[in-house]
């Protein structure tokens, strides 16, 4: 079925199942390393491009194809790319852009690894790198320097909840021809999608919400251009970071509930951070749903919905946060987020620990941080749970 010009929710249930594949109405799971060939000359056009048969699962099947072609869609870009892990998919953008004496502006709190991997191995290889707060544009105006090929922006940041203007950010790296990457984990194409508002690729870790059950770890990216989408995905192919069929079947039937996951989130998510924020041993809240969140206003311009991940801080600091954390039933501790159930996990010590003490402090991830990955349960039971951890204090 053809959803070019149909809605969001018609675009999640039926975008890129548009193969034949016997009548079935979900597309099965190829489950096969290598695809034959109908004859030499076949073979041979395949490799050269000159035919669209399918070659070899790393380099590309129709399971993996489907999830592709719809993630294409719902971000509005030429054409997906299908990894193992969201790691792969960032691994393989900086790969594919980054070089000996390139150089990277990146936004200081991200996905720890995001930064780890340039700081611990792309630094051995002549990359030089500058971590700045991209929500402030002057900042990136002054990191852009004449060796500058990447603006890498994570929105809202992993764990501190800094929203960047993807906009104005892009203009200003465009000026410079510099390539912009966003990493939209923290929202998911129904409430941002960075290629409209100016951005050259975007990525996400799938196994937050476009999944969405805690069950499949993995990746994408989509590219707005086709000479980009080539060279990432001929990275990509090299570094041998593609998603499997089986988790692309998965991943592709979580996509298709998006929405109404994202709706049933985000509205608790907003009843947890006015409660937290209404409580007597709470510091700080970040959401960028209330309106004490520093850039809310472009949250609500950039965003159509504020997502469920919150951030905040008790009065009694880490030691308050560790007891809230030993005590919530409800709320797993864990790391992910994005999933249908609650998670609740210290960013300093676990997602973040990779950090020095000094980088965390100068991104904003205290100590006393605690992030919240608000689920789809009923409000008035995450409430309770954090109430009676909280009582503990
Ligand atoms: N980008 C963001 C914004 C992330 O939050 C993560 C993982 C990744 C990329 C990497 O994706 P992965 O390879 O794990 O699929 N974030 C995690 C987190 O905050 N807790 O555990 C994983």
């Amino acid at each position: 079925m053809d959803t070019k010009n149909k809605g969001f929710n018609t675009k999640l249930v039926h975008a890129g199942a548009y193969e034949e594949h016997f009548g079935s109405v979900v597309t099965p799971i190829y489950q096969t390393s290598t695809f034959a060939f109908k004859n030499a000359r076949h073979g041979a056009d395949c490799f050269a491009g000159k035919s669209d048969g399918y070659i070899y699962t790393r380099i590309g099947n129709p399971t993996v194809k489907a999830f592709e072609d719809a993630m294409a869609e719902l971000e509005h870009g030429f054409g997906g790319i299908a990894t193992s892990s969201g790691m792969s998919a960032v691994s393989s953008v900086y790969m594919a852009l980054l070089g000996q004496g390139k150089h990277i502006v990146c936004s200081a709190s991200v996905y720890g690894p995001s930064r780890g991997i340039l700081e611990r191995d792309f630094s051995r290889f002549g990359v030089e790198m500058t971590f700045i707060d991209t929500s402030d544009l002057e900042q990136i105006k002054n990191a852009i320097k004449e060796n500058t090929t990447v603006l890498y922006i994570e929105t809202p940041t992993n764990p501190t909840m800094q929203i960047t203007d993807i906009e104005k950010a892009s203009e200003i790296a465009h000026k410079h021809g510099v390539t912009v990457v966003v990493d939209n984990t923290f929202s998911s194409p129904y409430l941002q999608n960075p290629l409209v508002l100016g951005a050259d690729a975007v990525l996400h870790s799938i196994t937050k919400y476009i999944n969405g059950h805690a069950d499949v770890v993995g990746g994408v990216i989509v590219t707005k251009e086709e000479e980009l989408f080539k060279k990432i995905k001929a990275s990509m192919v090299y570094l041998g970071g593609n998603m499997d069929p089986h988790q692309a079947f998965l991943t592709h039937r979580g996509l298709k509930t998006l929405s109404i996951r994202m709706e049933k989130a985000e509205e608790n998510a907003m009843k947890v951070a006015e409660f937290l924020e209404n409580h007597p041993k709470v510091d700080w809240v970040l959401y960028p749903g209330l309106k004490s969140h520093p850039q809310h206003e472009l949250a609500k311009k950039q965003m159509k919905g504020f997502s469920s991940m919150i951030s905040f801080g008790l009065k009694g600091g880490i030691e308050a946060g560790i007891t809230v954390m030993d005590n919530v039933h409800l709320a797993a501790l864990a790391v992910s987020l994005g999933g249908v159930e609650t998670l609740i996990q210290h960013p300093a010590s676990m997602t973040h620990a990779g950090m020095s003490k000094e980088a965390r402090e100068k991104a904003g991830i205290t100590d006393g941080l605690v992030r919240f990955s608000v689920g789809i349960e009923n409000a008035e039971d995450i409430i309770e749970d954090l109430k009676q951890a909280m009582d503990k204090i």
